[in-house]
Formats: C-alpha cells, structure tokens, sequence
C-alpha cells in the first residue's frame, strides 16, 4: 500500500493548470514560457561553453586538412544517439565542404570494454590513422587515457554530460557540469551535449572554413561559402531533434528547460522522421497503435518504454553498434533486418530479466534493509575454485553465454547472470520491496554488480564508504555501478553494505510515496481540462503527467476484462450523501466516469457494486470507433 502524499491543498481550483504550475514552483512567467516552449528562445547559445569555439574550431581545421575524425559513443540509447547526431553533422560537413576526411564512429562493447576511453581503442584508432577522436556521453574522467591519446599525436574532444573527478583530463572538454563551466543548464544529455556541438558547428561564422584570400577583406566576389544561404544548417539542425529526443528520453534526465524544447521539437521530428530505421523499428515495436487499434501519435512514452528499451538491449546483450547502425541506415533490408532483431533481444532480454528477477525475488533475504542479489556461482564456497576458473576471460565466452542463455532457462544453467541486466534486476526489487537492491554477478572473472535505490538511501555514498573493497564505481544518489577488487572481497563488502543501510534507514519507513498533484471533484473533470493538461507535454522525468485525486466515488458498474480478469474498469460517480461537500456544484451525483487499469492487484479483483471509494488517476482520453470520450486511468485506489 503506498503512502499518499497531495502536493497541493490550494482550494481556489478555477485554473486547475495554473495551479499545477505553481506548485511545481513555476513563477506566473516560468509558467507562461513553460505553456509554450519556443525553439528559437529555448535553446542556449551553445557559444557559452567555454570551449565551444576552440572546439569548432579545431574540428573545422581537422576536417579542412582531410584528418580521419572518430565519434567514440556509449552503448546505451544516449551514447548511440549522441554518437550519430555527431556523425551525421560531421558528414554533412564533410560533404558541404568537400573534405576529405574519412569519418568513422566507435561504440564500446559493454561487456568486453565497458563503459569510457580505453587505451587499447585509443591504440587501435591511431594506428589506423585517426588524427581527431571526439568522445559523446563519456570520457569526462578520463585524464590517463587522454594524456595517452596525445603522446601517440592525438587530438581529443571530450562531450559528455558526466560529473567530473578531481582532475579534468588535458583537453577540450564540452561538459555543463565541470568546474568553471558557464553554460546555463546542466540538465542536458550526452545527445544533448552533441547537439550543442553540432550548433555551434552548423551557426558558427564562416572565417574558420576559408582559406587565405578567400576571406570578403581581401576579395571582391564573394566566395562560395557553404555557411551562406537560407538557413542550410539550422534546417540540416532540426532533423536531429528525432535523436535529441529519443536519448534525452531514455536517458532520464528532468524534460525542463532546453530539454523540455528539445524532446518537444524532437518529437514532433520523430512522428515525420525520414530515418528508415527508426520507421522500422517504431513500425515492429507498434508505437504508434493504442490499444483500440487507433492510430496514434509517438510520445514521450512509447520512447521511454518501447524505443529506448530496445535501442539500450542490443548493447546489453548483443554489441551496441547494432543500435547505432539502425539510426544511421540508409538501407531498407538492412533496417528491417536490425530493427527485427532489436525487438527480439528486447523479448530476450525482458526474459532473461524476469527469469533472474524471479531466482533472486526467492534467494533474497526480506529481513536487510538493502536486497542483495548475487548470482548463485559467486556464493558457493567451493574451495579452490577461483572466479577465473569458473568463467573465462573472452568476448567468444560471452557470445557462448548469451547462446546458452537463449536456448535454455537460466535456471538450468550454471553460467553468470549477463552484467547487462544487473541494474534492471536491482530497480525490479527496489520497486517491488520499497528498499535499495544490490544484483552482483561475475563478468568475464571480474566480479561487477549494480544498484538501484529508493528517496531515502544514497547508494553510491554507501559505495564511497566502501571504497576498499572496490577497483571501480560510479553513479548518483539512485542508481550505481560497481566491480569488486576481488572474490575475497565479496563477503565483507555485502557485510559492510547490510551496516550501512540498517544505520541509515533505522526508522524510516520502507514504503513508497504516491505524490499527487491535486485533489479535485468530478465536476472538474472536463475535456477542456483535458486538452489544457495537453499543453504540459512532454511528461517524464521532470514533469510527470499530473495525478489527481478525488474522494468519495461509488461504483456503479465493474468490468473484469483479460483472460485472468487482470484488467479493469469500473463506472464511477461521486458518493450522494457527499453532496453537501460540494456546495453550489450542481448534480455533481450525475456525473459518471469509466476509470481503467491494467494488470491490476488481486485486491482490486474483488471490487464490486456499491463500493465506495477513493481515486488517484491521469486524466485520458478513450477514442473507439471515431467517439472521444474522458477516461480516467487507475494509478491507485482506495476501497473506503
Ligand atoms: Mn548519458
């Protein structure tokens, strides 16, 4: 049962959106500017980074000179959509410019490299001629790697999002968070970050692509300058915001400010994109069907939870250069074919996800205050059976793995978890019990894991406490990852984790908030409410869509729908004997709405005509067979 928590008590409810605003701290201008995002106004000059122009600059003289240039990406959705929002503005460059230079985009394997700069791919690259490497979502704590990139005659620039160590590696760095840095938003994502670069590179003045004598002091008749004309590079801009918007999505940072603009522009760029492959992969995935069958516009939903998903599985599974490759195809078969096969890792992975879920919902101990989920091979005390020798270290062992993994249940085999999963592992407990969640398993012999947490526990804090035991983690207050030094190290780092968490959440009571938005009567409830409610878009991390709640229905009619009666709806209208609540609203008593659920708990089976009850819900719209009408959505009741 979750814990009700109704942000706002404000009784005057005669502009509820206004309301809203307010008390989601939104000054009456904040207010109007966040109504109606503007493109134009929205976005920073991206010139405000500090090394904005030196990074133009320096990209322009590579490209001038035909340099090789490497985008090196990540391998989820951000670090694959930032990756080919950097290729594609150099291409478009490359091709405007008639540079010679050879273009090329390097995305880490998750499982054998892991995540950042690695010498050996720094090594690879230059010795296949790289002049330029121009890191996205990653490289912020670098320093050793790019102090190595340089003495073999590297040039880098570092785009990320990242919070930065200590010390800054020795180069261009383009990053809202680092020390010093002036730009006004910290917010954005490593696709976001890119995007700025490809600003700055696609508005920039003309003086750094012209060679001498070609500049207008010098010359009579204007020279052919690709940065003259009808806005060529702002529209060459806007085809990006597709990918803006889909890594911005996925990668849960708040949709407020730029990216509030950005995953607004973008998805009404990705509802007419001309990228094939990502027409594909929404035409598999069915992002654009409701569950009437009725057509319907992409949102920032069916991103976060049908696109992303299956973008961020390939490289948890498989390699990510699959998802890269889709969002830069430009061949039909070849779309068809990687989109197909992204939508069966999803299945795959959401499998092998549930299948671990489900061995370490059983072997977890409810009693700790932080759920720990090891992988049963790392637990059994076999002596002189050493991690190495229980897997070995190779790509070919992994692909073996996975290859296994698909062809029999994981319970039936004696092969690790897949490290690509761990975190998903983690955040299913961490939502199931209400507590932090540790999921550890064995990567290629090191010994790797990943938490999720709740509001009240800063996990990657607990992780700082127990730096002795780890050669490596990173994170934020809710999410992790982490590798053990070692197997001995195990035992006594879960020991001290248990420590930990008991201290800190002695006494707070583990169960999950509900924040509601406002409570409000039926008789607010109206399709003007609705298509005003329309204007917060997009929601997500940030802005969620707002939860209303109304006291005191009764149920009129029930409906048990899906073959287990796992769906419901229910005809609710406001409790009679309530009426006097509602001074001077008028038949309130004859107002009836149809509220829906799916996958619903089995308390909510048992709800029956006549039942009184109190509702948290969205406000939606049900379209079937060309009729609109209000249709609330069940996100929690009360049975009063
Ligand atoms: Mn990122």
């Amino acid at each position: 049962m979750k814990r009700w928590n109704v942000l706002n008590s404000q009784k005057d409810k005669t502009d509820i959106i206004a309301v809203l605003l307010s008390a989601r701290g939104l000054s009456a201008d904040q207010a109007k500017a966040f109504l109606a995002p503007d493109y134009e106004e929205g976005l920073h000059n991206p010139f405000l980074f500090r090394d904005m122009q030196a990074a133009v600059d320096l990209i322009n003289k590579h490209l001038q000179a035909g340099n090789k240039i490497v985008v090196y990406g990540d391998y989820d959705a951000d670090g694959v959509t930032a990756a080919a929002i950097m290729y594609k503005t150099l291409n478009f460059l490359a091709n405007k410019t008639s540079s010679k230079s050879e273009l090329a985009v390097y995305i880490p394997d998750r499982i054998g490299e892991g995540y950042g700069l690695k010498k050996s791919a720094i090594k690879h690259l230059a010795d296949e001629g790289t002049k330029l490497i121009i890191t996205v979502d990653n490289a912020t704590r670098n320093v050793d790697e790019v102090a190595y990139a340089k003495t073999l005659g590297l040039d880098i620039i570092i785009t990320d999002h990242h919070e930065a160590g200590d010390v800054l590696p020795d180069c261009l760095i383009i990053n809202p968070k680092i020390n010093g840095e002036q730009y006004p938003f910290l917010g954005l994502a490593g696709c976001g970050v890119a995007f700025k670069v490809a600003q700055g590179l696609l508005t920039s003045p003309p003086a750094p692509l012209l060679k001498k004598g070609e500049g207008s002091h010098s010359c009579s008749v204007t020279p052919p300058s690709p940065f003259q004309g009808e806005g060529w590079g702002e529209v060459f801009l806007k085809w990006l915001l597709d990918l803006v918007a889909i890594g911005t999505i996925a990668d849960l940072v708040p949709l407020l400010d730029e990216n509030r603009v950005l995953t607004k522009y973008g998805l009404v760029v990705l509802n007419k994109t001309t990228r094939i492959g990502l027409k594909k992969l929404m035409a598999v995935a069915q992002t654009n069907v409701d569950r009437n069958g009725n057509n319907r516009e992409v949102d920032a939903w069916q991103v976060g939870f049908q696109i992303a998903p299956r973008l961020n599985a390939a490289g948890r599974l498989d390699h990510a250069n699959n998802a890269y490759e889709l969002l830069v195809t430009e061949d039909d078969a070849e779309a068809v074919k990687i989109a197909e096969q992204l939508n069966k890792t999803n299945v795959e992975r959401q499998n092998i996800t549930q299948e671990i879920f489900e061995q370490a919902d059983n072997d977890i101990n409810n009693n700790d205050q932080i759920l720990l989920a090891v992988w049963p091979g790392l637990n059994c005390h076999c002596e002189g059976h050493s991690v190495s020798e229980v897997t070995k270290q190779s790509r070919e062992f992994h692909d073996k793995e996975i290859a296994t993994l698909r062809s029999a249940p994981l319970a039936m085999t004696e092969l690790p978890w897949p490290s690509g999963v761990m975190g998903l592992v983690a955040g299913k407990l961490t939502e199931k019990y209400y507590r932090p969640a540790l999921a550890i398993t064995n990567k290629n012999g090191e010994i790797v894991g990943s938490g999720r947490s709740i509001e009240e526990f800063d996990i990657t804090a607990m992780l700082e406490e127990c730096a002795e035991f780890l050669s490596n983690f990173g994170g934020h207050k809710q999410a992790c990852g982490f590798t053990l030094k070692n197997r001995e190290a195990l035992e006594p780092f879960l020991d001290k984790a248990k420590k930990i968490a008991a201290v800190k959440l002695a006494g707070v009571e583990l169960t999950p908030t509900l924040d509601i938005d406002l409570e409000i009567n039926f008789s607010d409830v109206s399709e003007e409410l609705h298509q005003a409610l329309q204007k917060l878009k997009p929601f997500g991390v940030g802005n969620p869509q707002p939860k209303f709640l109304t006291k005191n229905l009764t149920v009129v009619n029930v409906w048990n729908m899906g073959s287990d009666g796992q769906h419901l709806k229910l005809k609710l209208h406001p409790v009679k004997s309530s009426q006097s609540e509602f001074n001077g609203v008028k038949s309130e008593d004859k107002i009836l709405f149809d509220a829906v659920a799916f996958s619903v708990i089995d308390e909510w089976k048992k709800i029956k005509v006549g039942d009184d009850i109190d509702l948290v819900y969205y406000i939606d719209m049900n379209e079937w067979n060309g009729n609109r009408s209000i249709q609330l959505k069940i996100i929690d009741l009360k049975i009063t």
